[in-house]
């Protein structure tokens, strides 16, 4: 298993408790990764360093602790800059005479972490085509004169760079956007298939409802409880990657036939502190939600930070769907602990897990149809 140290900088407007949740968050992803966090830095910082993320005494401190607990993988949880990776790399580095800036030590920022996971997790050409571009997206700024560790030859990514001067640079920039024009292309065509058949759909009267909401909060358990659908479930991040389809009979009585066979869609999870290229890479996948319907906003009621969950999902939809697509809160794993805001209209609360509150959901889908 990989042993982790993770890494941030707590600016004077975020509190101690926040960041702490976020390195809770960022354990989360080393986990699910398939490593173990064994040591954990916060430094009271008013802005990362540029050179070394953490201050210069701070980083060499972390570093020689981390070598002397044996780590394995450095993890910010920002974003780095190319010169941040590169001191980062050589401070903890275990080999202390290479100087190349090659390190024996990967330093991935928050971002690498999430595509290594979409990697792990991707099981469709549609969602590994999606991932490719994300990562050839976020590589174009880091291409720089060293190897990053995360694109080298052996980990199977792009070549690196290493010694190759700014004229290799250029060339490798070039080389990554020929790459990415032509993954475009390709996703471009699964976009027209899958616009095409969602034209069918509609063609056919077939209303589509979007499960949409942050990662881990209960969407293909609810799909699979509305649906009968053998989703993937799993207590980790970014279990689904790819958009899954299940329909369910919704009863309405003011309908012809008492009611109407229904299609949900369940979708890829989302995240705070997401990059703007990684939403956009996704956009594919994304379609769904912005053609659907009706989007249920699905909610982990038992988490404590439901609050600011749900704002990161709810400005992610603002710029997916605007206000074109009817929204409903379901507050989900009621289960656990009951917590639904009286404030708020429309708000339904079930447990996908044992199956309950599902007929009141129906119900709202219904009145929205
Ligand atoms: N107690 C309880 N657990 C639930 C409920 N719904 C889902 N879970 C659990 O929450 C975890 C995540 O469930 P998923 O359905 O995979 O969540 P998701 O939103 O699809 O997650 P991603 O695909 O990773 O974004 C699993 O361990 C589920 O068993 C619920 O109503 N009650
Ligand atoms: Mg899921």
């Amino acid at each position: 298993m990989l042993r982790a140290i993770i890494i941030d900088t707590v600016p004077p407007d975020k509190t101690r408790t926040q960041a702490k949740l976020e390195m809770e968050e960022l354990t989360r992803l080393v986990e699910t990764y398939g490593g173990i966090v064994i040591l954990e830095v916060l430094q009271n910082r008013g802005r990362p360093s540029a050179k070394t993320y953490l201050g210069t005494g701070k980083a060499k401190q972390a570093a020689e602790k981390a070598k002397e607990m044996k780590v394995d993988m450095v993890i910010i949880n920002g974003f780095l800059k190319p010169a941040q990776m590169k001191n980062l790399s050589k401070m903890f580095s275990h080999d202390a005479e290479d100087i190349t800036g090659k390190s024996d030590i990967p330093v991935w920022d928050r971002t690498d972490i999430i595509l290594k996971i979409f990697e792990k997790h991707a099981k469709t050409q549609e969602a590994k085509l999606q991932i490719k571009l994300a990562k050839l997206r976020h590589e174009i700024p880091k291409v720089y004169h060293y190897q990053t560790g995360l694109f080298d030859k052996e980990r199977g990514g792009i070549s690196g760079t290493r010694g190759a001067g700014e004229k290799g640079v250029e060339q490798e920039k070039r080389h990554i956007r020929a790459q990415i024009k032509d993954i475009e292309k390709k996703i471009e065509k699964v976009k027209q298939t899958q616009s095409n058949q969602r034209k069918h759909r509609k063609r056919s009267g077939l209303k589509t409802v979007a499960l949409v909401g942050y990662t881990n909060a209960g969407k293909s358990t609810l799909l699979r409880a509305l649906t009968g659908k053998d989703v993937y479930i799993a207590d980790e991040l970014f279990a689904t990657l790819d958009t899954r389809l299940g329909s369910v009979w919704i009863p309405n009585a003011k309908h012809p036939h008492g009611g109407e066979k229904i299609m949900i869609a369940d979708t890829i999870g989302f995240i705070q502190n997401l990059p703007p290229h990684l939403i956009e890479s996704f956009k594919a996948t994304l379609a769904e939600v912005q053609e659907a319907d009706l989007v249920l906003h699905i909610i982990d009621s038992s988490d404590i930070q439901q609050d600011l969950k749900m704002q990161v999902v709810d400005e992610i939809l603002i710029e997916l769907v605007g206000s074109q697509v009817p929204i409903i809160r379901v507050f989900n794993k009621n289960d656990q602990q009951l917590w639904c805001s009286k404030q708020q209209q429309k708000c339904i609360s079930v447990s996908a897990h044992k199956k309950q509150g599902l007929d009141d959901l129906k119900k709202q889908i219904s009145n929205n149809n």
